[in-house]
């Protein structure tokens, strides 16, 4: 499927607030994209598709992880709206016609990230926090300088802030944004 055929896909999905983000999403990839050093058009798409699924309910998102039989855990049961970057990547590969493996990987885990992410995994997950359409988050300034001069660095202060403010939420902790925190607070 071409770009536009994708935008009128999304834009019928996606609230308008939401549908601008993916839009911003994918730019932001492709400027991280060419600073690092990745292919410039797969940051684009996987920028572009990533919150394809986050238009549904929680209850459709766990209804359709099932339908499709998607892995769902304790934590996604119990907060569907986790699900939306696997169930996203399902979307992609189905109904947007991707292909490419690590676009669907850097999709299925750009909410929560995971140890050793790829370059590509790492630019979506950081391209989401910083696109220019977030409103103001704590830092998010010197995140967004960060992004452009030390990737990992950024990613371990988005999922510093996050575990913080789900931490102040009260609401459970996917594993996985724990396991990516300290696989980076290690590395770096
Ligand atoms: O879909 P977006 O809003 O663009 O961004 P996202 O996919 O990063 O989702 C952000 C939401 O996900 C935000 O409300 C925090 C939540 N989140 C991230 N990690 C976890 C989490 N929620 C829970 N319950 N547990 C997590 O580990
Ligand atoms: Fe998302
Ligand atoms: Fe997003």
């Amino acid at each position: 499927m071409d770009r536009a055929d994708m935008l009128i896909k999304l834009k019928g999905k996606l609230s308008p607030k939401r549908y601008v983000h993916s839009i911003g999403v994918e730019y932001t990839a492709a400027a991280l994209a060419m600073t690092h050093g990745e292919d410039v058009n797969r940051a684009r798409l996987a920028g572009l598709l990533h919150d394809c699924a986050k238009g549904y309910s929680n209850e459709e998102k766990l209804k359709k992880s099932l339908k499709y039989g998607l892995p769902v855990s304790d934590v996604e049961r119990e907060n569907p709206d986790l699900l939306h970057g696997k169930l996203g990547a399902y979307y992609a590969k189905n109904k947007y016609g991707v292909t490419d493996q690590g676009v669907l990987s850097a999709i299925t885990y750009h909410t929560t990230g995971h140890p050793d992410m790829s370059l590509l995994d790492k630019i979506i997950f950081v391209a989401d926090y910083i696109e220019p359409n977030r409103k103001m988050i704590f830092e998010l300034t010197e995140i967004r300088k960060e992004a452009f001069s030390d990737l990992d660095k950024a990613v371990v202060h988005i999922l510093k802030n996050t575990l913080e403010y789900l931490d102040g939420k009260h609401v459970v902790i996917d594993e996985m944004t724990e396991k990516t925190y300290r696989f980076y607070v290690r590395k770096g």
